[in-house]
């Protein structure tokens, strides 16, 4: 039933009062007039209403109604806004999911309900925590600053005991590799006690760093039946690593995003690693109910996660589209990020905001350049500058959400990863490779040191066959994997 309160398409949305979305919508009997109805249906679900209009509605209630503001019945798109003031206050990201990623997909009367984008007002942006911990932070850990992050998932998903466990993570670490994470559904089972799999890996980092003299990290899987037993888990973490040596894993999707917060608001000093395990179930690109890669980005960082897989954009095993995939690493990172629809501008100009055009700021340069202009830091050199932009310039009079980290996995090896860093145009990022290091003809050593040389190769631009006469286990790489795998990559 057309529900015309929650119409209105003459609202003018930039106000700073509105959570700004966008929806492929298609009525379960498509025609133009139903599909009307339908928007409007939605955002009464997703707000005051119901599939009837209610009686007992007062007019403060109704001010607070969703409004389908714009319209395109071609595309079958519709752009709805929340007040957010309707959301639960003190930055709370599952509440938002809940009236916008929530009831709509059940609905009957649309068979397609598709979250393509969504924009948060700048005024909004302060209620919520960003990041805290951010890859600049791990960087400067792990002193690596001029290419990605070079990490390994253990494989077998899980089935080591703990000392069979560490003794992988060694093995990739004494091979050069930068970061190991838990696989995501790597818990405390019999067979691997948690507490046990923590004093392994300490053990094996040491002998790793004392043997390559580089600093290591181990991202743990925190993830548990309740919230005290993540604390328990990541506070045994916390007794036994150094200070940056570890990140805490947690599978999202599945522990649910109070977990996310309760981590970001409990660890602010701990990188916090976003699984996405389950994603693809809303997010598949031929799904039609659901929201996109770019979405749950949004989220994320929104939540203050750290680092979030963000796909592969094709060249690796899980299904994404490269567009959809390089977005979302681009939402994760910058100051400025183009969604499907929206422009994202994850900073908040303090005190300075009427005396800059923020229109003018339209992407990450420009805004760095706008603001560094006004408080005259024009001679910062290029690598301050963009150090800063990781937010450690912007806390004050600028603020901003800080940057979060894409994470690259997913039926990767060595030969993928200058495919990727030129389809992302760039390093920021941590590429994790489990099946395509372990699975290495000479053992996971062997696998982590091709992982090495395909990043120097890179690095010194020289191409991997010719690197690989000086690099046996590159070598065999190419050999196995080249031949191997070819054909597993879908390029679509
Ligand atoms: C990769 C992985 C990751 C997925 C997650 C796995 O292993 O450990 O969980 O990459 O996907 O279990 O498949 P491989 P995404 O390196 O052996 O593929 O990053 O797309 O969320
Ligand atoms: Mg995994």
């Amino acid at each position: 039933m057309l529900q015309k309160k929650y119409l209105n398409l003459d609202l003018d949305p930039t106000n700073g009062q509105y959570l700004l979305t966008v929806f492929h919508l298609i009525p379960k009997h498509d025609t133009e007039e139903n599909f009307i109805t339908a928007a409007t249906e939605v955002a009464a679900e997703s707000s005051t209403g119901s599939n009837i209009p209610i009686r007992k509605a007062t007019p403060f209630a109704d001010s607070l109604n969703a409004i389908v503001y714009k319209l395109d019945y071609e595309k079958r798109l519709a752009w709805i806004a929340y007040q957010w003031r309707q959301f639960d206050r003190g930055g709370n990201v599952q509440n938002i999911l809940t009236y916008i990623a929530g009831n709509i997909f059940g609905m009957s009367d649309v068979v397609a309900c598709k979250l393509l984008d969504v924009w948060f007002p700048q005024e909004m942006l302060d209620n919520y925590d960003g990041p805290s911990y951010t890859l600049m932070d791990m960087r400067n850990y792990l002193n690596v600053h001029d290419r990605p992050i070079l990490g390994t998932i253990i494989k077998p998903k899980i089935g080591f005991t703990p000392s069979e466990y560490a003794q992988a993570c060694y093995e990739f670490w004494s091979g050069g590799g930068d970061f190991v994470k838990n696989d995501e559904p790597q818990a405390d089972q019999d067979f691997c006690d948690y507490f046990k799999m923590v004093d392994k890996v300490r053990e094996a980092m040491d002998r790793a760093e004392d043997e390559t003299g580089t600093t290591k990290v181990h991202s743990f899987n925190v993830s548990a039946p309740d919230f005290d037993t993540m604390l328990k888990r990541a506070d045994y973490v916390i007794s036994k690593m150094k200070p940056g040596s570890f990140a805490f894993l947690i599978d999202g999707i599945t522990a649910g995003w109070m977990a996310v917060q309760t981590l970001r608001r409990h660890y602010p000093n701990v990188f916090l690693h976003f699984h996405r395990a389950g994603h693809g179930a809303m997010t598949r690109p031929e799904n039609p109910i659901g929201y996109t890669v770019p979405v749950l980005t949004k989220f994320a960082r929104l939540a203050g996660a750290s680092g979030l897989h963000t796909g592969t954009a094709g060249i690796g095993k899980m299904k994404g589209s490269v567009h959809e995939d390089i977005v979302a690493a681009n939402m994760a990172l910058d100051l400025v990020g183009q969604g499907h629809f929206f422009k994202q501008n994850w900073g908040i100009i303090d005190g300075i905001k009427d005396k800059i055009d923020t229109k003018k700021a339209n992407n990450n340069e420009n805004i760095i350049n706008t603001v560094l202009d006004f408080l005259n830091l024009r001679n910062e050199s290029e690598h301050t500058i963009k150090e800063r932009s990781f937010g450690i310039f912007f806390e004050q009079p600028w603020h901003t959400i800080k940057p979060m980290c894409p994470i690259i996995s997913g039926g990767l090896n060595p030969l993928k990863l200058r495919p990727f860093i030129e389809v992302m145009q760039g390093v920021d990022f941590i590429t994790t490779m489990g099946g395509g290091v372990h699975s290495h003809p000479s053992g996971t050593k062997a696998g982590a040191q091709a992982l090495v040389a395909s990043c120097e190769a890179w690095k010194k631009n020289i191409p991997l066959e010719e690197y690989a006469k000086s690099h046996k286990p590159l070598q065999e790489a190419l050999e196995y994997y080249g031949k191997e795998m070819a054909h597993a990559y879908d390029f679509s």
